[in-house]
Formats: C-alpha cells, sequence, structure tokens
C-alpha cells in the first residue's frame, strides 16, 4: 500500500472513534512553529568571539557547525526543505550581520543589522521572532545585566532590550507578521543572596524602562520567560517564574514558560491551563530537560506529547505562541533542528486525532476505567499514516528518508567545513 492508501486506511479507523483527520491535518497545516536559529552555530552568532556564558552550555564538537551567516542560512533552508508546512525562524540579537568592518555594539545595534535576516525570510515567506542576547558579552558583568547594581552596566543592557524592540517591530512591518520579542536575562547567584530583593526591584525598573518606548502592540509580542537555575547560578536566579508571571499580567506582556527551566517533577504541561484562564497569550520554549535545563533535542515523548495536548484539547492554538529551545552540538545539527520539529509537529498531529470531546466527557462522568483503556488504545491506531502522509502532502521526505538528505548534505556542505 502506498502512503495514501495507508492514510486512508487510517482514516476509516479514525472515523470510527469520531475522529476527523482530513481536519487534522488540516489544522496542523497552519501551526507555525518558531524555529530557533541557534541550534545551528551552538549559540554562538555573529556579534562577539568570546565564549557562551549566562549559565547555559552546549556540549559536543560534531563537525560542520555554521561559521558565518551564509552557511547559517543555507542550514536553515535545508531544515526547511525537510519539515512540513511553514514556519518561523527565531533569531538573537547576536546574529546581527555586519557588513564591511562595520560593527554596532548592542545597545546601538539598529535594524539594517538584520537586513540580511529580513531578506532571508522574505525569501521564504516566512515571519521573524526575535530575542535580545542578554549573555555572551563583556558587559555581564558579575553575571548580572538588566538586573546590575551598576548603573552603566544597567543602562546598557537597557537600552539593549529598547534596540530590540525596535529591530522586531522592523521585522513585523517589513513580513507583514507579528514577531514575539522574548526576554530572557541570565542575572543569579551561585550562592545564598544577601538581598533577594533588590536585584528583582531593578529588574522589575529595566523591563519599565525598556516597555516604555513607543511600540505597536499588535506588531511586537513581548514575552518574558522565567527560569529556575543556571550553571553557576544554582541558587537564586532574578527572573524567577513568581516574577516573570506576575510581571507579565501587571503590565500587558506575555508569560514565556521553557519546560527545561522549572524543578524536574514541575511539568508545564501541567502549568498551560492554568496560565490560559488568566491570559490572553502565553508562549513556550519547548526543549527537553534531561536532569537539568541540558537543551537536549525534542523528542516525540510524554511530556512534548501532554504540552501538545493541552495546546489543541483546550482550544488554544491561537494562543500560544509555539518556539523550540535546545543546542546539541554532539550530533548532526540540521538532523538536531529536524527531529524537533518534526517531533513538535507529531506531538500536534498526536493530540488533534485524539478523540478529545469523548475523553473529556469521560472524566466528567468519573469513567475512569475507560478512559484509561482507551488512552492506552490509542497508542496503537495507525498515527505513523496520518503522520506520513501529512509529510507527503506537504512534499518533504516521508519516515526517515529525510535522513538521507541530511547525510548527503553532511558529505557534500557540512564536511567541507574545517
Ligand atoms: C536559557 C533560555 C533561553 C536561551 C536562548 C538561547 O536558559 O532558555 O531561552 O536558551 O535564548
Ligand atoms: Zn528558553
Amino acid at each position: 500500500m502506498n502512503v495514501k492508501e495507508r492514510y486512508e486506511s487510517a482514516k476509516e479507523i479514525y472515523a470510527a472513534i469520531g475522529v476527523d483527520t482530513d481536519k487534522a491535518v488540516e489544522t496542523l497545516e497552519n501551526i507555525a512553529i518558531s524555529m530557533h536559529c541557534w541550534q545551528g552555530d551552538d549559540v554562538t552568532g555573529f556579534d562577539q568571539k568570546g565564549p557562551l556564558t549566562g549559565g547555559i552550555q552546549t556540549t559536543g564538537n560534531y563537525p560542520g557547525k555554521a561559521r558565518t551567516p551564509e552557511e547559517l542560512m543555507a542550514d536553515i533552508d535545508k531544515v526547511f526543505s525537510l519539515v512540513p508546512g511553514k514556519h518561523k525562524l527565531n533569531l538573537h540579537a547576536s546574529y546581527a550581520i555586519f557588513e564591511d568592518g562595520e560593527f554596532a555594539d548592542r545597545d546601538k545595534i539598529e535594524p539594517k543589522h538584520f537586513k540580511k535576516w529580513v531578506d532571508f525570510a522574505k525569501e521564504k515567506g516566512i515571519g521573524l521572532d526575535f530575542n535580545p542576547t542578554f549573555f555572551s558579552h563583556s558587559k555581564v558583568v558579575d553575571g548580572l545585566t538588566l538586573s546590575s547594581p551598576i548603573d552603566e552596566v544597567r543602562n546598557f543592557w537597557i537600552e539593549h532590550g529598547k534596540a530590540c524592540i525596535r529591530i522586531s517591530q522592523y521585522f513585523a512591518e517589513e513580513l507583514g507578521i507579528p514577531c514575539a520579542m522574548n526576554i530572557w536575562i541570565p542575572d543569579g547567584y551561585k550562592d545564598i543572596p544577601a538581598d533577594r530583593l533588590g536585584p528583582r526591584a531593578r529588574f522589575k525598573d529595566s523591563l519599565d524602562q525598556i516597555l516604555s518606548i513607543p511600540y505597536d502592540k499588535s506588531k511586537v509580542l513581548v514575552c518574558l520567560e522565567s527560569k529556575v537555575f543556571g550553571i553557576g547560578l544554582e541558587s537564586y536566579t532574578v527572573g524567577s517564574s513568581e516574577f516573570t508571571v506576575n510581571y507579565a499580567a501587571n503590565n500587558g506582556i506575555i508569560s514565556l514558560m521553557d519546560n527545561g527551566h522549572y524543578h524536574p517533577t514541575e511539568m508545564v504541561s501541567d502549568k498551560i491551563s492554568s496560565m490560559l484562564l488568566f491570559n490572553d497569550k502565553i508562549a513556550l520554549h519547548v526543549t527537553r530537560p534531561v536532569r537539568w535545563d541540558s537543551d537536549h533535542v525534542v523528542l516525540f515523548d510524554d511530556e512534548t506529547r501532554e504540552i501538545a495536548k493541552e495546546i489543541v484539547r483546550n482550544d488554544a492554538i491561537d494562543r500560544v505562541l509555539l518556539a523550540l529551545d535546545f543546542f546539541d552540538a554532539s550530533i548532526n545539527r540540521i538532523s538536531a533542528w529536524t527531529v524537533g520539529m518534526r517531533n513538535m509537529q507529531k506531538a500536534l498531529l498526536y493530540a488533534l486525532v485524539s478523540p478529545n470531546k469523548r475523553f473529556k466527557e469521560l472524566q466528567d462522568t468519573n469513567q475512569f476505567t475507560e478512559l484509561m483503556a482507551m488512552q492506552e488504545e490509542m497508542k496503537t491506531y495507525p498515527f505513523g499514516d496520518v503522520w506520513d502522509y501529512f509529510c507527503e502532502k506537504n512534499n518533504v521526505p516521508v519516515k526517515g528518508d529525510w535522513f538521507r538528505e541530511v547525510m548527503k548534505y553532511e558529505e557534500e556542505v557540512l564536511s567541507k567545513r574545517a
């Protein structure tokens, strides 16, 4: 049986439990995931030569990492050719492109330093998202940025934040697609602080100042990402969950939850419903924490599926800004990206072909025996046939065929990068 025939058979099997697979496929086609540019070069960026700092880390030295904007764009292009549907590209400020010896520090970057990215996005017909880069820079003093007690340091980063809002609005205006701009700062302390309030008060004031510049809120969707700890910042982080959720709620911006940023048994999938009840929009960084915020590649695993279910069955597809955030330098980076993107889509499709209404009814009528039985049965439904059809319909390789393309690209392109 070919892909289409297998799909037709699967469609009948799903229809028998009231699931419309055609509709699921169509819905998935319209979900754009924001793909992070930083998987391609281990979060290095182009604006400075120093190491990755900020309590995050890439490990591994698989050959072939992108060294220039051209290489990174080519790699992203390759990934997009292997991932079904149309998505967004998520940039960091550190990926500014300077030409002819020109340089602007983070407090002085302008839209023109991202023109090449805009041209790239226009060519692909995709939107851009953005992130100020509050790490990997000499102005991060004693591990602090927007919460620094040193005025000069704090002001530098406030100017950076403002510059990034202007760049985000430029993206939105050029591309006609709103730009999500996510603020995450690494600020924190390795050991028990003597003052927990002061840094948070300074962070709050810094955010107020950044957001005080005029900008179009329908074009720039400012998000704020929390974190529980970082490497070398084990005892205290300024931008904790309580801080960011409260700040966002009180200032009309969007809370961003990264599922690597909580205690290991705390699940983002369980937080989504509460956040949806009190917010028009929420944002996510989907990643895979292994024992800590290790940013492993997103798999088709329980938590990814559970996150997808919460988005789909709560009718929140249009209210959740969905982005990926991982960086694995130990494997082929094109493959890492492709696996993560396709898995996020698989998780969404899996949720879309679940009889969600029926399951809710079972819960509300206390039929937990049947609920468990049915949910387990779903796991061996012909989901793969629907996924394969989705890939074929969207003109990307079916099953593992994409991997051959990656190997060919490795041989022809990546292996030539000395
Ligand atoms: C760090 C945060 C943040 C970064 C990226 C590079 O823990 O998750 O989102 O990973 O901005
Ligand atoms: Zn993140």
